[in-house]
């Protein structure tokens, strides 16, 4: 099957530009290197490279394991050593490390290349390393035939096409920026315009000198728009806001239409399911509601007891969802995968939201406090507790996500340790994971609170800073 679509625009990450047939001839010269292998790893930068390496993957029929550019050495040896990867495509002054894969330098490679295979629709695509509330990123296989599905459930209800410019910041190893904003714009075909970092100046820029049209953001991205009115008025030229990652709270929904003149479309969804629930480009878009299931996605609430929740749009369920784009499996992990699938096979997504009658879905929490979304990153309460607890001086450590304005949640801690600093914490962790999992905050305190069974109470941790 072919995912990236028959033409299209040219593609700009970061002030450079490519046109389509230049950035396939040179995805065709990345395939020829890496034909046959079972998967290869992407240093994930926002470059040309990263595009022309991940086109060169899905053209190979070979899957690819963006890997954040950022990630501490813990990170990234997880994510080489379990997905297994035989090679690493990067831009040119990247020396893989002892142990790593060797090193295929993407730019030079030819943009010339030719010819690729037909490949399965159940063919992985992508392995993209995602938190739970435990241990260490997993692996999610996702299709071929899922990412097209679910590109094409968007198009649809964007009613995006070839006239669009999408225009976007965000980084190239998530599903919001790589799967939806970029294989997204090569497969419908329209031009891209990836700024580098999701700025708003940039977004203004690129509504008033390169036509953006179609705008898609995290969040704290578009509360940033809001809070710089004349940035955000550069984007009345446009046709689409779309917000995701996140809950975009009310007040920058209402500040952005005010000055933008126009209602954003809020999206949800999961690395694990792509996008389900959407707003319409043609449709309402109501503050505070992600929308309506996509075509072809079925959703349904379930209370604690295993019973159903009605739809009457207050009462809160876990949301499950049934969809052709849902993921194969977390790699390596039978187990987890079995865990996050109901009994009669719907997907669990750990999310609590209610329904109303019109099926308008809104997200109100999450079933688990160890999992944090702070920047539209997810990020895993355990893993930054493993990372604290490999500190020699940390005998206990407990982190939870709170409030901020400007993240929506950031990552704080909670540790009892030794003549041990807060700043020394945050570089130790920075040292190990990617820098968006650092704490913000660090508490040092005597104990933490514990229930009879001795496990932490995580709801209670907050006390201990009163
Ligand atoms: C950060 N900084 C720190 C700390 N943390 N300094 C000290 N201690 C810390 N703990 C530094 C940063 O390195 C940075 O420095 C500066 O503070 C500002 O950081 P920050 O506030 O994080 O802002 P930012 O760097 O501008 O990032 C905000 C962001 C980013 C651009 C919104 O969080 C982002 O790109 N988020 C997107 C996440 C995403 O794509 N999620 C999609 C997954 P300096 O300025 O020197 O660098 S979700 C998904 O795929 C699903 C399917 C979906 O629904 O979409
Ligand atoms: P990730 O796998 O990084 O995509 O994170 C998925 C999680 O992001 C979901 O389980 C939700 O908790 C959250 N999420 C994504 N989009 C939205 C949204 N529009 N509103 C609220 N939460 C969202």
């Amino acid at each position: 099957m072919d995912l990236l679509g028959e033409s299209g625009g040219p593609v700009r990450v970061a002030g450079r530009d490519l046109a389509r047939d230049e950035l396939l001839g040179w995805a065709s010269a990345v395939a020829a290197e890496i034909r046959g292998a079972g998967a290869v790893a992407v240093h994930a930068t926002a470059t040309l490279e990263t595009v022309a390496a991940v086109a060169g993957g899905v053209l190979a029929g070979v899957p690819v394991v963006p890997v954040p550019p950022d990630s501490g050495p813990a990170e990234r040896a997880h994510i080489l050593g379990d997905s297994g990867a035989s090679l690493l495509l990067a831009a040119g002054g990247v020396e893989p490390a002892d142990g790593e894969p060797p090193l295929i330098p993407v730019d030079a490679l030819p943009r010339n290349g030719s010819g690729h295979a037909p490949v399965n629709a159940a063919a992985t695509a992508m392995i993209l390393y995602t938190s739970g509330t435990t241990g260490a990123p997993k692996g999610v296989l996702i299709s071929r035939g899922a990412i097209a599905a679910g590109l094409d459930a968007l198009a649809e209800a964007w009613e995006w096409t070839p006239d669009d410019v999408l225009v976007h910041g965000l980084p190239l190893f998530h599903v919001h920026g790589l799967v939806l904003g970029v294989l997204g714009a090569l497969r419908v075909g329209s031009p891209l315009v990836h700024t580098g970092r999701p700025r708003p100046e940039a977004y203004a820029a690129a509504a008033q000198d390169d036509g953006g049209s179609l705008f898609f953001g995290v969040p704290t991205v578009w509360s940033r728009t809001a809070a710089e009115p004349s940035t955000a008025r550069a984007l009345r030229t446009a046709r689409l806001l779309v917000s995701g990652s996140a809950p975009l709270p009310v007040p920058v929904f209402e500040r952005l239409t005010e000055l933008t003149g126009h209602r954003p479309v809020e999206r949800y969804g999961m690395t694990e399911t792509l996008i389900t629930v959407s707003a319409r480009a043609g449709g309402d878009r109501r503050p505070g509601y992600v929308g309506t299931p996509l075509p072809g996605v079925e959703t349904r609430l379930m209370g604690e007891d295993g019973a159903p929740v009605p739809h009457d749009g207050e009462t809160p369920g876990e949301l499950h969802v049934r969809a052709p784009l849902l993921f194969k499996g977390y790699l390596n992990r039978p187990e987890a995968t079995a865990e996050s699938f109901a009994a009669d096979g719907w997907f669990r997504t750990g999310d609590i939201a209610a329904v109303g009658p019109d099926g308008w879905h809104r997200i109100v929490g999450r079933a688990s406090t160890d999992l944090i979304k702070s920047g539209g990153y997810r990020i895993g309460a355990g893993e930054i507790e493993n990372a604290l607890l490999a500190h020699p001086d940390v005998r206990e450590a407990a982190v939870v996500g709170t409030p901020h304005d400007d993240l929506g949640e950031q990552v704080t801690a909670f540790v009892v340790a030794d003549g041990v600093g807060e700043k020394q914490l945050v570089d130790f962790v920075a040292g190990r994971l990617s820098v968006h999992k650092r704490p913000r905050v660090v508490h040092l305190v005597g104990s933490l609170p514990r229930n009879a069974m001795g496990k932490v109470v995580k709801t209670r941790l907050t006390d201990l800073t009163r």
